[in-house]
């Protein structure tokens, strides 16, 4: 029927996406996600739902039986538990405007760096767990363990600061970015930093993007 429906100079329009993230505010692999929705340009896309693992409601169970953030519910009803993957669907959905991690032909030094960069930040967690047990059953050799495992890391990320990128920065940079932010955040006594001064100011650099100040965790 003529008169119904869109005229031919509307665009008919789309309906609004809406995926759910559960995350914090805390989380670095929440952060991860966050600041690549944000990179992504599809931040309105994504419904942030504030979520504890560890008094988990049964709906965020239902979607992540792991317990851990973060977790996305897509609109199609998929759900997908862990940054790697959730960083992949995103990519995936919205492509061509961030270099995923897998690429053709593979590029094995990048892979390493984001494996690197995403062990810093399980070792950091890790430490983050273990401090919070009474302080009597804190393990003093599994802390140090973490410990040499971030430095050994940051030494080699640091070989290869010339090759980071903050302006225009990809998935992988964007791991490293959020890696030494969080031990900033969680490891101060770390003091990083000091030894490390370039990835330091590279590092500065990157959390100087909208994307990663409007991700900042709450420094209380
Ligand atoms: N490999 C997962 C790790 C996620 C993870 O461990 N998240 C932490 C919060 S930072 C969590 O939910 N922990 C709950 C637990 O350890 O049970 C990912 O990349 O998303």
């Amino acid at each position: 029927l003529y008169g119904i429906g869109p005229t031919s100079h509307q665009t008919p329009k789309c309906p609004p996406v809406t995926l759910s993230l559960y995350c914090n505010l805390t989380s670095p692999y929440s952060r991860k996600v966050r600041v690549v929705a944000r990179e992504l340009g599809i931040a309105d896309s994504v419904k942030e739902i504030i979520t504890d693992p560890f008094s988990a409601p049964a709906e965020f169970l239902a979607v992540n039986p792991l317990a851990r953030i973060p977790a996305l519910l897509t609109d199609h009803g998929e759900a997908l538990p862990d940054s790697t993957l959730i960083v992949d669907y995103l990519l995936h959905r919205w492509p061509g405007r961030l270099r995923p991690l897998q690429v053709d032909p593979p590029d094995w030094p990048r892979a390493r760096r984001e494996r690197v960069a995403q062990g810093i930040i399980d070792a950091a967690v890790a430490s983050v767990l273990e401090r919070r047990r009474p302080d009597s059953i804190h393990y003093t050799p599994f802390l140090d363990r973490q410990n040499d495992v971030i430095e050994r890391s940051l030494e080699t990320l640091a070989l290869e600061v010339d090759v980071l990128n903050a302006e225009t920065p990809d998935v992988v940079d964007i791991t490293v970015g959020v890696a030494l932010d969080y031990i900033g955040f969680r490891l101060p006594w770390l003091e990083w930093r000091s030894r490390h001064k370039a990835l330091a100011e590279w590092s500065d650099a990157f959390s100087s993007r909208p994307s990663m100040l409007e991700t900042q965790p709450p420094r209380s």
